[in-house]
């Protein structure tokens, strides 16, 4: 297979690991937890793996370990470093006992369902080493929640002498994981379940866990495409760029990009729920930006959307809300055919309140609002134009200022959207090594007996020989959230904190970057190689948090 020059390079790429998992581990038990809210269900719900340690892991000594079988399994969107993920797994099993075999689940947890796996080999694994993308085995969104489908995991472990299963995902697949564990050990079959914290969307981080593999890479694949947008609206002078960022609901990497790159404008969904904002309010803070930068002569500038904004509004959330109530598995709504026909349907169906709002969306943004619900039961947000909403919103207001002589500027739009760019980007130095370290650490916990746990790389902002393993309790990030309809337990995801020092950076400096003198920030492409201060960057967001951050 013809490959490039950097691809050649990467695949002898050995990534940085911490000392404490250089060789062999031994693992250290730190006290009993509990979850983040609603204990009491939580601790009923699970009672074989609520209320276990943190684990720590420190340098241990080498003992024999009988052979062994681990099967994986990548759940849910794509995100840069899960082949570091499973390469980490493999030679992590091959160094405890060349014995043990890795066994890849196809296609995301329906591999596990339908018994469809391959064996993945040395020759498999260096083809995938520092790559990009799930391809190695596939991923898929099937939600691991009934026990038949567990007992088909039996089978399968059984027949392929599996004593693990690693499941690679975000919130939702990380929370499947953990019901799985609790199920394998009632039934006493011998599985353990361990998994590892993956999503570009940067919404799966808590105490314990500082960080989602991919998310660094995908930023800095936005930021660059931004930065270069940046650089031709400051040459040709003459359009207002209207950038969606993906990450389903929190804000993440809207708020990283726009650290990265300084755009004029950069709006939090979690502001905008927080001050309780209108639709006509964004777009009104919009306006007074545009008008004011052509009134500098500017007719041009950049404003990042994060995905997930429309479902911050509080009326559109109302409106969300009911609508993800009356589509889960509404059997007549399914079998009609037009889209006239839905919204009518819908619109019979709704408060009166959303029902109004419903029927102000331009038709194109009500179409999407109906459209399947992920497995999850979510809105599938990276499907709504959110940005030519915006854009439609914004030019009718400043038509009317204009009318009034209040606006004097010229608005020429163009609306982007980045999600998928980034989502298989080749690793950052810091995603192959993270990733690499999350897959032997998995491989260690296994090897300790451990289930019901994520595999945990902490101390992020320190060189990788610094970083220290452990594992985390999936039960301790759980609370009880409505999904579909019906009160489940998560995995609670991290939202902006509105108080995190990310959000106060931006929130001290967004006014000197939306004015006349550009702030542009060019970050450019990712490096792979040269100085560590070009290459081995963690996030803004990251350093800001952990107090890191040098301006
Ligand atoms: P995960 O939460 O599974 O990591 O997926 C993240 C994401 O990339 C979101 O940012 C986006 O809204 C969604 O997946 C898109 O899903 P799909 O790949 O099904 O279009």
């Amino acid at each position: 297979m013809l490959k490039s020059p950097l691809q050649i390079a990467r695949s002898s790429y050995q990534p940085k690991l911490p000392t404490a998992l250089k060789g062999s581990v031994s693992i250290v038990e730190g006290e009993p937890t509990q979850s983040v809210a609603d204990q009491e269900e939580i601790k009923k719900l699970f009672p074989n793996t609520y209320g276990m340690p943190v684990l720590r892991m420190a340098k241990g000594e080498k003992k024999a370990v009988e052979p062994f079988n681990v099967g994986v399994i990548l759940s849910g969107g794509q995100a840069p470093g899960g082949h570091n993920v499973i390469s980490g797994l493999y030679d992590g099993l091959k160094n405890l006992n060349p014995a043990n075999k890795l066994y890849g689940f196809l296609g995301g947890p329906s591999g596990l369902i339908e018994h469809k796996y391959v064996e993945l080999t040395g020759n498999v694994i260096n083809e995938y080493r520092n790559t990009g993308g799930f391809d190695i085995i596939g991923s898929g969104r099937t939600k691991l929640e009934e026990t038949w489908q567990f007992d088909k995991g039996i089978e399968i472990c059984k027949e392929l002498g599996i004593r693990a299963i690693v499941i690679i995902g975000g919130d939702d697949s990380n929370t499947n994981a953990c019901v799985l564990a609790e199920y394998y050990l009632q039934k006493g079959c011998g599985i353990q379940v361990i998994g590892c914290p993956k999503t570009i969307d940067g919404d799966l981080k808590n105490e314990q866990i500082e960080t989602s593999f991919g998310f660094d890479t995908a930023c800095k694949t936005y930021s660059e495409l931004i930065g270069n947008i940046q650089r031709d609206a400051n040459s040709a002078k003459k359009y207002w760029h209207f950038i969606r960022l993906m990450g389903r609901s929190a804000s993440h990497i809207a708020l990283e990009c726009a650290l990265q790159s300084q755009p004029n404008i950069c709006l939090i969904s979690e502001e905008v729920e927080a001050k309780n904002m209108t639709l006509g309010e964004i777009v009104d803070g919009i306006v007074n930006v545009i008008v004011a930068r052509a009134d500098a002569g500017l007719n041009f500038g950049t404003i990042l959307i994060p995905e997930g904004l429309i479902e911050f509004v509080p009326a559109m959330k109302r409106l969300i809300a009911e609508l993800n109530d009356l589509l889960a598995s509404n059997e007549e709504f399914n079998a009609l055919e037009s889209d006239d026909e839905k919204r009518q349907f819908v619109k019979a169906c709704l408060s009166p309140e959303s029902c109004a709002l419903f029927r102000d969306l331009p038709k194109g943004i009500a179409r999407q609002l109906m459209l399947d619900r992920d497995p999850h039961g979510n809105v599938k947000v990276s499907q709504i134009e959110t940005e030519k909403l915006l854009i439609e919103m914004v030019a009718k207001k400043l038509a009317v200022l204009k009318a009034s002589g209040a606006y004097k500027g010229k608005f020429s739009a163009l609306g982007h959207f980045f999600g998928y760019e980034g989502r298989c980007a080749i690793p950052s130095n810091f995603d192959a090594d993270y990733c690499y370290s999350l897959g032997i650490t998995a491989t260690w916990l296994i090897a300790n007996g451990k289930s019901g746990y994520m595999a945990l790389v902490q101390n992020l902002t320190s060189p990788a020989s610094e970083w220290q393993a452990g594992g985390v309790p999936i039960t301790m990030m759980m609370n009880m959230e409505k999904r579909s309809g019906k009160m489940k337990p998560v995995i609670q995801k991290a939202l902006v904190d509105l108080d995190g020092a990310p959000f106060k950076y931006l929130e001290e400096h967004r006014d000197e970057w939306a004015d006349a003198n550009t702030s542009y920030i060019y970050p450019g492409p990712i490096q792979y190689y040269g100085p560590s201060e070009v290459c081995d960057q963690p996030t803004h967001t990251l350093k800001l948090e952990k107090g890191a951050f040098e301006d």
